[in-house]
């Protein structure tokens, strides 16, 4: 019998989305991560501790078995280059939709019919490209794709929408949907083995849930 799991979770929209999950599975977190700063937060369950990550650093702690499961970002998921992960279940949280967006009324400068496409995420914005045959080149950047096009940096960015209102602010319109956006649950390998006597009631559970919703 093993006895204690570790979730990793991110703050803000995932932890938002993902509480009422945990309270089906009768986990209470029993500080806020808005009103502490622990980055480990104990729970009702004393067999069951949370901890606090960004979320592009949730795959990491679950693969290396820092932390038993997680809850991720399918987005992350492609950026993600691992291999030692379950990813059992589409939790339906936090969605959005991945997108190439440019300006209103583009201008298309002409760079050699290659456009420029700046993003932050580089993966999927080159298999995206590549598996529609277009030649690229993929600027990186950390945040605030949006600003890109404005400036001339780039003619179309890859990034997550959810409203609209974001892209709309800053002149942008959708072109093209890359793929809908969701939150998964992610096992480490090892614990899906060693733990499952705790994980797979909870696997269970939140399958119930989901599928409720
Ligand atoms: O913020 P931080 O740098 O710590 O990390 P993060 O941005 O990776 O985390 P967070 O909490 O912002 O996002 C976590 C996850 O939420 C992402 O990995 C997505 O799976 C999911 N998600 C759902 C979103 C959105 N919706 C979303 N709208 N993540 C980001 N956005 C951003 C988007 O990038 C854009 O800047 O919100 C803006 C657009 O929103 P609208 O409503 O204006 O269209
Ligand atoms: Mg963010």
């Amino acid at each position: 019998m093993s006895d204690n799991i570790t979730i990793a979770v991110s703050k803000g929209r995932i932890f938002k989305d993902a509480m009422p999950l945990l309270a089906a599975l009768d986990i209470y977190p029993t500080e806020a991560p808005e009103t502490t700063r622990k980055l480990i937060l104990e729970t009702n369950r004393p067999e069951v501790k949370i901890i606090i990550v960004r979320a592009t650093d949730v795959p990491t702690y679950v693969e290396y078995g820092a932390a038993d499961i997680g809850i991720a970002g399918k987005d992350v998921l492609l950026e993600y280059n691992g291999n030692g992960l379950y990813e059992p279940l589409d939790l339906k949280i936090a969605q959005c939709r991945m997108v190439v967006a440019e300006l209103k009324n583009s201008r298309n400068e002409d760079r050699g019919g290659r456009k420029r496409i700046a993003t932050k995420y580089v993966n999927i914005a080159r298999n995206y490209f590549a598996s529609q045959g277009k030649q690229v080149e993929i600027i990186k950047l950390y945040g605030s794709m949006e600003l890109a096009p404005v400036l001339g940096l780039a003619d179309q960015i890859v990034d997550l929408v959810d409203t609209g209102n974001t892209l709309k602010a800053n002149g942008l319109v959708e072109v093209e949907t890359i793929t809908d956006i969701s939150s998964r649950l992610i096992v480490n390998k090892g614990a899906m083995k060693m733990k499952n006597d705790l994980i797979k009631p909870m696997l269970e559970k939140l399958t119930e849930v989901v599928a409720a919703k």
